[in-house]
């Protein structure tokens, strides 16, 4: 009974939220180095260059780029299996499209990896977390087919750089947020038109099948999985029409996993494409691609749910707000739902989808925190935590899903993608420092930090 003695437990986090040194070591500018920051009622906003004066908060980060052994080691005492983080695109391809990768960027990561090797810790890399070198641009992007290749030249450099020292992959983090945000996922303009985003959706699905294939290809021992924005729907009523809105909603972004794990389009997105007459620009053999380059294993983040009904079923996800509340959960004051069965029930739905082995790979809940007797008193983190791990182990004992890891997001406090905010905070550790990226940096931990490492210790069984 409960979790298998090999899970992985542990956290996940992306370098342009927390590396800083965004101009250090060949590095070259991403579309994270161009969003300033926000807060919830205020948008970030998106520059063409670095403006002076204006706050962008993946320049400085929570400096892991210089203290990631400080920071790796705090995650080894709290006995983590796993640490999944990306690779920034950009320092080692600078433009995106250039010939030779940067040597000082792949340096830089192979102590990174070999760093965690030592600790006993299995790190699980993404390739693109929202980090595309902004040089792609100049060709339109993931528009142009040229972008596959850039990307798969980068898959194999990393593949053939870190063979025998890293299994576990994930190309494109939350490629379903492509629909919503085109900018962080594509390096697209926002108002960008919906053909564009679904021909840039196409590319990527591609560019993921050959990377799992390379991937495979270059050391049969690599697994290489998606990784899906969990959106989870529940209908407003019981009123049929809202049932169905709900699940029009789901199927929105849900497309990409089934091209992921079944190796071709679902024929409720064909027919879409063919009602707004959006052709894909598909190539001789890219039917063969997409059927050889299905996942190993499946995974996706995990914050909250959310209410669809008829009335606003066209609304964008990313906002969170579809217009409706959910009577029965707390929110954030971010406004995200709470909601610890949803864990349970969305690990049902994508087993009984897919039968994939899954991966939770981000779960967690922010507030504004402060220091209190040295320390944040974080009670009702370690609520969080509880909750959706004891949902986990339902499913995994009661229901059968077959779940092989639980990675919360944010171990340590690092700069919201949503917000660009400093202040809203994952951490089990603090980071002295403000939404400007000013403070003395010093890591704390906080209460929190005894509480994962005893459920850890203990493989899930004390909570
Ligand atoms: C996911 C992203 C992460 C992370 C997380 C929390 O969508 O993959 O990068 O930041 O959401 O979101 P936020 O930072 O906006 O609270």
């Amino acid at each position: 009974m409960g979790f298998n003695k090999d899970f992985f437990w542990g956290g996940a986090l992306a370098a342009d939220q927390c590396e800083g040194a965004y101009d250090e070591d060949g590095k070259g500018l991403s579309t994270a180095d161009l969003i300033t920051s926000g807060d919830v009622n205020t948008p970030r906003q998106i520059t063409k260059t670095v403006e002076p004066g204006k706050n962008y908060p993946s320049h400085k980060g929570i400096d892991h780029y210089h203290r990631y052994k400080e920071d790796i080691a705090l995650f080894a005492e709290m006995g983590f299996k796993m640490y999944r983080f990306s690779i920034d695109w950009s320092r080692i391809y600078p433009n995106g499209d250039d010939e030779e990768p940067n040597e000082l960027g792949l340096k830089h990561y192979d102590d990174v990896v070999d760093y965690c090797l030592e600790l006993g810790i299995e790190p699980m890399i993404t390739l693109d977390h929202f980090e595309t070198p902004i040089g792609f641009q100049k060709f339109g992007s993931w528009t142009n087919r040229k972008a596959v290749d850039c990307f798969v030249r980068y898959a194999r450099t990393l593949f053939t750089r870190f063979r025998s020292r890293v299994k576990y992959w994930l190309p494109i983090n939350e490629i379903n947020n492509l629909v919503e945000c085109p900018y962080q996922s594509a390096a697209l303009d926002n108002d960008s038109t919906y053909e564009d985003r679904m021909i840039a959706s196409y590319h990527q699905l591609i560019a993921h099948a050959l990377t799992v294939k390379i991937g495979h290809e270059i050391d049969p021992e690599n697994r290489i999985g998606n990784m899906y924005s969990g959106i989870f729907a529940y209908p407003a009523t019981c009123n049929p029409s809202d049932i169905v809105a709900a699940q029009e909603f789901m199927k929105r972004y849900l497309f990409f996993v089934d091209v992921q794990s079944r190796g071709y389009y679902p024929s409720y997105k064909l027919k879409e494409l063919e009602r707004m007459n959006i052709k894909l620009p598909v190539l001789d053999g890219d039917e063969q691609i997409l059927k050889e380059g299905t996942i190993d294993f499946l995974t996706y983040s995990y914050y909250n749910t959310t209410v669809v009904g008829e009335k606003t079923k066209d609304m964008n996800f990313f906002t969170f707000d579809t217009g409706y509340e959910n009577p029965y959960l707390p929110r954030t004051k971010w406004g995200w739902d709470i909601d610890p069965q949803g864990l349970r029930y969305s690990l049902n739905f994508l087993y009984d989808r897919y039968q994939k082995p899954i991966f939770i790979t981000e779960n967690g809940i922010a507030d504004f925190e402060e220091l209190e007797n040295e320390t944040v008193h974080d009670a009702y983190r370690v609520e969080y935590l509880k909750a959706h791990v004891e949902e986990m182990k339902k499913a995994v004992e009661i229901d059968g899903v077959d779940v092989r890891g639980y990675l919360w997001w944010g171990p340590i406090d690092v700069i919201s993608f949503g917000t660009g905010e400093m202040k809203k905070r994952y951490g089990f550790i603090y980071v002295d420092q403000d939404d400007f990226c000013n403070g003395t940096g010093e890591r704390i931990k906080k209460d929190s930090f005894e509480y994962y490492k005893r459920v850890i210790r203990s493989n899930g069984e004390e909570l």
